[in-house]
């Protein structure tokens, strides 16, 4: 153990900001912004400041701090230390390098009874000096800072005059042990391991190593980003998986210049090889900073939104959730193929604004134990963030249950429960003007739509979705305009709040068809009825000049 240490009376510095920064509002997960815009003097370290003028225990308090590894992490590690050191912070948890995936993060910062946690990324936006930098905060729970907290942070960058600093720590963190800058330590550990001792307690390992013996072959895409290291420990060190399975497993500052987002279009390599091939009987893939996952089966792709129902339907197949789950939580674009199945289980199911941070207060409250969102991410109550590696077991664990493939499993869930075609077309980099005159012209026409004809069937309800927490009864509005038609089928539109270029505009589809019909289509030819009306309806196409959407999952 290494140990060095930075003090001098006269090394805080306070620097004075010639004007304070006006765009400092935290979107869906954090404060995401191009790399070269966060590089702009004292924008970073304004935001830091905010956070530790607004969260609560920080003076003495233990902070956790990582991140995805990408370009800037290393320099934002240094601030951030220095800075904690000079609000009085007691102790700094972080890893070698500072790489730390978000549900570890989230993990550590409950293990140590930190007050929170910060993590640098910008999740499964592409890095590098050319790509997105992104803070986020989780708080004492271990989940994303609430909303409340977060316009608390914006509000104080508005107005801030000055931060403090320590002065010229150059801590380096690439061994593990214990650091000081002044009188608060820093304590670089390896991270990885309290991550799979609590994937250890969730799943039986055992039983997963087994079935992949028997020549079951799985490959995992982490994408050049964080999840790398875990994966290589927890599928080929501890599992047996053959190795190799782990591929693009070191994270880079650029992630190899790819976008670190597990879909069919940037995990596409992976896709091929699961689609088109026959040597594989299961993909993975996770983002950026490991909070996501994609499933991939034999020439068969899992929605992500039939991942969450397919979990809680064989949730008991896991030693941790044998006992039955509480309740469940879907996003509200995500698509109903988890309601079903809870009304079967009996159990409650929420619908919530899109964000993790919206299902903290239900799973502190011990209202729900698995949730999820179409984009995907699935959780649990082990953690208070989506966990990429943890769904990769959980599907692992089903299937080394039922020794069945992914595609049976699909396959027999269908049968059982009827299927929820879903899609998801993003229009990625419109001209914000553009995308929000569009949105604002859909939200004029909504309430008119209702009675009238959408896609060959009567529109029963046409709002802008708002949310009003169960357990706080805090109110969120505008988190998404819906189209609902009289069977059920839905069309959502949302702009992202994770985007740095221009707006992006998100259409979610979904059309029910029960055990009794046809379960068998391309989702894109079950929705196209929808699809068409959509886009004359808002006229995606007239105003955007995209024929098609850069993205369709
Ligand atoms: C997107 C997803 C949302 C997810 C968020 C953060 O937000 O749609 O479901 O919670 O990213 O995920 P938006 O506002 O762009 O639609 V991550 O893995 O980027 O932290
Ligand atoms: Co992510």
């Amino acid at each position: 153990m290494s140990l060095k240490e930075f003090s001098s009376e006269d090394s805080q510095l306070s620097v004075a900001l010639s004007t304070p920064f006006t765009d400092q509002k935290p979107g869906t997960s954090g404060l995401r912004k191009s790399t070269k815009y966060f590089l702009q003097p004292h924008y970073l370290e304004s935001f830091v400041e905010a956070i530790f003028r607004t969260l609560s225990g920080v003076q003495g308090g233990v902070l956790v701090l990582g991140g995805d590894g990408r370009f800037g992490n290393a320099h934002a590690m240094n601030v951030i230390l220095r800075m904690a050191a000079a609000h009085g912070v007691q102790k700094v948890i972080t890893t070698v390098n500072g790489i730390l995936s978000t549900p570890a993060a989230s993990h550590l910062i409950r293990k140590k009874r930190a007050i929170g946690g910060i993590i640098l990324s910008a999740s499964h936006n592409s890095g590098g000096p050319e790509g997105d930098f992104g803070v986020k905060l989780n708080g004492s729970n271990g989940g994303p800072a609430a909303e409340s907290l977060t316009d608390e942070i914006y509000s104080c960058t508005k107005t801030l005059e000055k931060y403090k600093i320590f002065n010229d720590a150059q801590i380096s963190i690439n061994e593990p042990g214990r650091y000081f800058i002044g009188s608060m330590s820093v304590d670089v550990i390896d991270g990885i391991d309290d991550y799979i001792d609590l994937m250890q307690n969730i799943f039986d390992f055992d039983r997963i190593r087994e079935f992949l013996k028997n020549d079951f072959l799985i490959a995992f895409d982490a994408l050049h980003a964080v999840t790398g290291p875990y994966a290589k420990k927890i599928l080929e060190d501890i599992l047996g998986a053959n190795s190799g399975t782990v591929r693009n497993g070191k994270p880079l500052e650029d992630f190899g210049g790819c976008h670190p987002d597990p879909n069919l279009t940037y995990a596409k390599d992976l896709a091929d090889l699961l689609l088109d091939g026959n040597k594989y009987d299961f993909g993975a893939a996770c983002d950026g900073d490991g909070d996501r996952n994609m499933i991939l089966g034999r020439n068969c792709f899992v929605n992500p939104s039939d991942s969450l129902a397919i979990l809680t339907a064989n949730a008991t197949c896991v030693p941790a959730y044998s006992d039955g789950l509480l309740g469940v939580a879907r996003s509200m674009p995500t698509s109903s193929a988890v309601d079903v199945v809870a009304k079967e289980l009996g159990i409650p199911c929420f619908e919530t604004p899109t964000g993790w941070k919206f299902f903290g207060n239900l799973l502190d409250s011990g209202q729900i134990t698995l949730c999820g969102e179409e984009s995907f991410g699935t959780g649990s109550n082990h953690v208070r963030e989506k966990d990429g590696l943890w769904a990769v077991l959980f599907w692992l664990q089903i299937l080394a249950h039922k020794q069945c493939s992914v595609k049976d499993l699909m396959h027999q869930h269908w049968n059982r429960f009827g299927r929820h075609y879903y899609s998801r077309h993003d229009y990625e980099s419109i001209a914000s003007d553009t995308a929000h005159d569009l949105y604002s012209r859909v939200e004029s026409k909504l309430s008119s739509l209702v009675g009238k004809t959408f896609a060959g069937l009567n529109v029963v309800k046409a709002d802008n979705f708002l949310y009003k927490d169960p357990v706080d009864n805090s109110v969120t509005m505008r988190q998404g305009q819906r189209i609902i038609l009289d069977d059920g089928s839905r069309v959502v539109l949302r702009l992202s709040g994770t985007g740095t270029k221009g707006a992006t505009l998100r259409i979610y589809l979904e059309n029910y068809v029960s055990s009794h019909g046809n379960l068998n289509q391309d989702p894109q030819v079950a929705l196209a009825d929808l699809i068409e009306s959509i886009d004359s309806f808002a006229e995606i196409t007239k105003r955007t000049g995209m024929l098609k959407p850069t993205v369709i999952t």
